[in-house]
């Protein structure tokens, strides 16, 4: 049985602060129905693709915070997504700011769902390494506050059977952390979703360039997919939004690290591949055949301590 999925990565050009969700949500259908045409099973749609990426602004007034989550999900605003994905047998990823409620508190996390053909939401994950700070900071270029409006996710690194492969999620920043692909791997994932929002410049180092921006952004999606013998979808928020550049280069990342596909605009933008999922197998039984080639006794400091502890 062919195990090939023909995805299409749904890359969105900016959302301005005064954008509605329905502007958003009209967008990511044009997008949807340009997927069908093309003959895709299943889309995958950037983090926070509902609002523009409003940790760069700083707020303290909690209900203009809230303003940028939502409470449930599908909701009125994303009710018509759902509802053309599910007339055009399509699955799809997305990312958006999820308040929810547990043991009667609320929570607020970096979310995004996995759907499925029929428009069940069959996955949550919710991000795990939040990136910036949680106070204003007047040293910054522009602020990166998500750790002041998100939690650290509670899901962890989980996989779903979806589609006849093994299906993973993670959110931007998670891409950069090599562990992230890594608990994905030890659980066989094939094919890992992600999404993103990141500036072209860095906050704190004026004098990093874009291309070096574009590199690492390459690297670490390249050597995940490579490292643990998956496919990578890393789909971009991407242009101007009020002001402040956001990186495009979307891609699809062979599970030999090969990119097999690259968005070239800054706008909405559909990429496509065929993704053979029996094309992981190769890598998983070779180089990286975890159960024969894994030293655990050699890796325990990864889980017992963040920081470096470096020899007196
Ligand atoms: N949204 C993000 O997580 N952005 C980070 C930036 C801050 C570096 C990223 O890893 O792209």
């Amino acid at each position: 049985m062919s195990r090939v999925i023909r995805v299409g990565g749904a890359q969105l050009g900016p959302i301005q602060k005064a954008d509605s969700r329905k502007l958003a949500v009209d967008r990511m259908i044009v997008l949807l129905d340009k997927a069908k045409d093309q003959g895709c099973e299943l889309v995958v749609f950037p983090e926070l693709a509902l609002t523009t990426f409003f940790p760069r602004w700083n707020m303290d007034d909690q209900s203009e915070i809230d303003s940028y989550f939502e409470t449930e999900m599908p909701n009125e605003a994303c009710q018509p997504l759902f509802d053309r994905a599910r007339e055009h047998g399509i699955g799809f990823s997305f990312g958006y700011a999820e308040i929810t409620e547990e043991n009667g508190e609320r929570h607020h996390y970096n979310t995004s769902i996995l759907v499925d053909k029929a428009g069940n939401i069959v996955g949550t994950y919710r991000k795990t390494h939040l990136p910036g700070h949680g106070v204003f900071d007047p040293e910054r270029a522009f602020q990166h506050l998500e750790k002041k409006y998100f939690e650290v996710g509670n899901t962890g690194f989980r996989v779903w059977r979806y589609m006849d492969g093994i299906f993973g999620m993670c959110i931007c920043n998670d891409r950069r952390w090599p562990e992230t692909y890594r608990v994905m791997g030890l659980q066989g994932v094939e094919m890992v979703l992600l999404g993103f929002n990141t500036p072209t410049a860095n906050s704190q180092r004026s004098c990093e360039a874009e291309d070096l921006r574009v590199f690492h952004n390459d690297l670490s999606v390249q050597s995940g997919a490579y490292q643990n013998g998956t496919w990578v979808v890393a789909i971009a928020k991407a242009g101007n939004e009020d002001g402040h550049e956001l990186l495009g280069d979307s891609t699809i990342v062979h599970p030999s690290g090969q990119v097999v596909a690259r968005t070239t605009t800054l706008d909405d933008e559909l990429i496509v591949a065929d993704c053979d999922l029996d094309e992981c197998n190769f890598f998983k039984e070779t180089i990286f055949d975890f159960d024969r080639h894994r030293r655990i006794e050699h890796y325990g400091l990864i889980s017992q301590q963040t920081g470096v502890v470096r020899p007196d």
